[in-house]
């Protein structure tokens, strides 16, 4: 699944193919449609995996799809599929050649914004509809799919629908992780319907290319002037659990140097964390976004403090020298206060490089379509670097209002909206309807 199946133009840019009553494609509106289900009080969106919000969203684009034409399916995992069969005429074995596939997630971060992930997702929906309805059926099967999980947001795990189908991961996995709840992953998949006892087919399936279309969820693009960014490189994160344990006291009778005071160390650990990155310089990022403290409580010293932590670099040596100057701080703090020091690493992806061919089709694309572009990486963590290794991945990017993401507040413009949508119709024109 190296070599890049689809035939593409090589050589000199051809015209891209007029794209008739483009405008009248309701992108807005679906996504508007779509933000409702897990609307939350703060103005976002909170779908998490598996819960009622997530439900009834991917059940809604079920229907959507089925109204659309699509033949939608959902497998195992909870990953839903449109699908626009082709003609069957592949490269000359009159075989059908593997699907090419666009998409994104359908999962947010808690109090989210509306476009994370969905956008891809519509997108997709859309622009399969929009294509069937101006050119009929493709010669090879182009897909949609809303991926059931990115973010890892309820359980201690990302990329579970990215991973369910390369076979990177399967149930056996993640069936015992937990959420806040305490409610497992197995009892979450299956009070959704879904999992190995449902009706639905494995989640494994083969791909002739995934392209995925996204909000940059930073200001470059904004700040820079430009329509569309073409990603090279999507970064490399390691995720972590990091436990410190002290010894429950009393606030008011435990003097300062007798104490084993988890939150204590915690916060002289998260401390670190910051003054190592910003030793490390950019583009190295970070973040300490979630502390738990027990038993919780103002007139008790702590006996224990979980925090989470998220390393991210474009090169994996970044990556790892910065954890370790990380964990050998963190042991000297724990050392010195008394404390114990416990890791635990819940996700660890190397950077990745997208498809040349394909980013260099988007390329042509925006030259003959006549949108700004640049080339740039992704420090944001995508579905696509789960896909890369499996079959040729490529990123089409639009600007994010103030580069804000993973907020409420999230927004991108309509006609930029519009725009990254041109770009993803001529190219999944290009490669179902050959030109
Ligand atoms: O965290 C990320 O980079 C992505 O939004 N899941
Ligand atoms: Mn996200
Ligand atoms: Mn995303």
């Amino acid at each position: 699944m190296n070599d890049f199946e689809v035939h593409t133009s090589s050589g000199t840019k051809r015209p891209t193919h007029p794209l008739p009553q483009l405008e009248q494609v309701e992108l807005k509106g679906m996504l508007d449609w779509l933000s409702a289900y897990g609307a939350d009080a703060q103005g976002g969106v909170t779908r998490l995996l598996y819960d009622q919000a997530w439900c009834k969203a991917q059940h809604a684009l079920a229907e959507k799809m089925q109204e659309k034409g699509l033949a939608p399916e959902f497998d195992q995992s909870g990953n839903l599929y449109g699908t626009l069969h082709g003609r069957g005429m592949g490269s000359g074995t009159g075989m059908e050649e593997a699907p090419i596939v666009t998409g994104s997630h359908i999962d947010t971060v808690v109090h989210g914004g509306k476009y994370d992930g969905a956008y891809g997702v519509v997108a997709g929906v859309l622009a399969l509809e929009y294509l069937q309805k101006h050119f009929g059926a493709p010669k090879r099967t182009l897909e949609v799919v809303s991926l059931c999980e990115e973010e890892g947001s309820r359980f201690p795990f990302a990329y579970w629908g990215s991973r369910s189908i390369t076979g990177v991961s399967g149930l056996e996995d993640v069936q015992h992780l937990k959420d806040q709840e305490g409610i497992t992953f197995a009892q979450a998949i299956r009070d959704a319907g879904f999992g190995p006892n449902s009706s639905y087919r494995t989640a494994s399936h083969t791909y002739g290319a995934f392209i995925e279309l996204h909000i940059e969820q930073g200001q470059i693009l904004e700040r820079l002037g430009h329509s569309i960014g073409i990603v090279s490189d999507i970064v490399g994160q390691k995720r972590f659990s990091i436990t410190v344990s002290g010894e429950a006291n009393h606030a008011g009778t435990t003097p300062m140097s007798w104490r084993k005071d988890a939150l204590a160390g915690a916060a002289e650990m998260i401390t670190a964390v910051r003054n190592i990155a910003l030793e490390a310089g950019e583009p190295l990022v970070a973040t300490v976004g979630r502390i738990t403290a027990d038993p919780g409580v103002g007139n008790v010293v702590a006996s224990r403090a979980v925090f989470s932590l998220d390393i991210r670099h474009i090169r994996q040596e970044s990556i790892d020298r910065c954890w370790h100057n990380m964990l050998q701080e963190f042991s000297r703090i724990a050392a010195e206060q008394q404390l114990g020091l416990n890791w635990e690493e819940h996700l660890s992806v190397t950077p990745i490089p997208m498809n040349d061919q394909i980013t260099s089709d988007i390329r042509d694309i925006c030259e003959v379509e006549q949108l700004s572009y640049i080339h740039m990486p992704s420090g944001a963590g995508h579905d696509s670097q789960i896909f890369q290794p499996a079959c040729p991945t490529a990123m089409i990017f639009v600007p994010s209002h103030d580069g804000i993401s993973h907020n409420p507040l999230e927004y991108t413009a309509e006609e930029d909206l519009m725009k990254g949508f041109r770009v993803l119709v001529q190219l999944l024109y290009k490669y179902g309807y050959g030109s």
